[in-house]
């Protein structure tokens, strides 16, 4: 008899509230970018949680926007696609707003998808029990959800409760992946989406927006003691190159220096990491770009 739970789980939600932090609280791993700026998860990746009874797929999701570039229509349509292909549905929110329209957009969806749904109410560590338990009422009010659950992504709070519910409501199966394998992500994407991640943080306004990078070489030494990866961030615009090199070069050393602590980390061995900067031209409206960039909706 197989007792192990098994399935697939999406989470949507505005962009921000935490759905990348979870999932990689979750599977114990950095994998999926983050960063205090929206939009930071720009396609669907898979992150994979195992346990002796049970796997489950969890697909992180672009944070759901009105879309601004063909990228943002890309975006969009991953968040989209991602509800027709799972046994559970996890709908993220957090304390700091009042339900938009995006959410509204969002709820009226979900209200549409008959399959289990659990919001999970993320970031409580910075709120009052008395309002946490306001917001328990008004989601449960709302008669769309088997469950709400508040958690803590980043303190860790309620995770493993949050864990137990999502295994209740899947199905017995296989385990459809190796137990080692914790993401679909190859090594070079993670190398490209951990670089990203430094744009994000050091870089402000529009400009991390407009960046993709490019891994033109990640060539491991014979030795196997050193990986050398040269990249390129590709800027919409000249303005924006300028700004990511940065006086005498400070802020691409910056970028340099930072991504490649986190990538030595990830791969455990010693990087050589050469940053390169190159204009494409307004590439987030040119659908072709998008394309090429590998945001592409099959
Ligand atoms: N205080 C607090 N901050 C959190 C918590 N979880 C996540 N954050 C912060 O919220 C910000 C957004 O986190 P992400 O995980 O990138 O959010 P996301 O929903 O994946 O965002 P998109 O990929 O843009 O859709 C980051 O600055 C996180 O550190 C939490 O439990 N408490
Ligand atoms: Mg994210």
């Amino acid at each position: 008899m197989n007792n192990i739970k098994s399935g697939f789980v999406t989470i949507v939600g505005r962009s921000n509230v935490g759905k990348s932090t979870l999932l990689n609280r979750i599977i114990g791993e950095k994998i999926s970018i983050i960063s205090n700026k929206p939009q930071t998860t720009r396609f669907n990746l898979k992150l994979i949680y195992n346990s002796f009874d049970s796997q489950i797929i969890f697909l992180d999701t672009p944070g759901i926007q009105k879309p601004k570039n063909k990228l943002g229509e890309y975006m969009l349509k991953q968040s989209i696609k991602s509800l027709k292909e799972v046994d559970l549905i996890l709908y993220m929110v957090d304390i700091g707003f009042e339900n938009g329209e995006l959410d509204n957009f969002i709820i009226e969806t979900l209200k549409k998808i008959n399959l289990p749904k659990l919001c999970i109410i993320n970031k409580i560590d910075k709120l009052e029990q008395k309002d946490i338990d306001n917001l328990i009422e008004k989601y449960t009010n709302m008669d769309i959800f088997e469950k709400v659950i508040s958690i803590s992504a980043s303190k860790g709070t309620n995770v493993y409760n949050l864990i137990d519910s999502i295994k209740s409501f899947l199905p017995y199966g296989p385990k459809y992946y190796s137990d080692d394998m914790i993401t679909d992500q190859t090594q070079r994407d993670i190398v490209s989406e951990i670089i990203r991640e430094k744009t994000l943080f050091f870089l402000n306004d529009e400009v991390p927006h407009g960046i993709n990078v490019l891994i033109e070489k990640f060539s491991i030494r014979k030795n196997k003691s050193l990986v050398d990866i040269d990249a390129t961030i590709c800027v919409e615009r000249k303005s924006h190159k300028g700004i990511v090199i940065g006086k005498n070069g400070s802020m691409i050393l910056k970028i340099g220096k930072f991504s490649r602590i986190d990538i030595e980390k990830f791969l455990g061995l010693q990087v050589n990491l050469k940053l390169f900067v190159k204009i494409d031209d307004n590439w987030r409206n040119k659908l072709f770009k998008v394309k090429e960039f590998g945001y592409y909706n099959k």
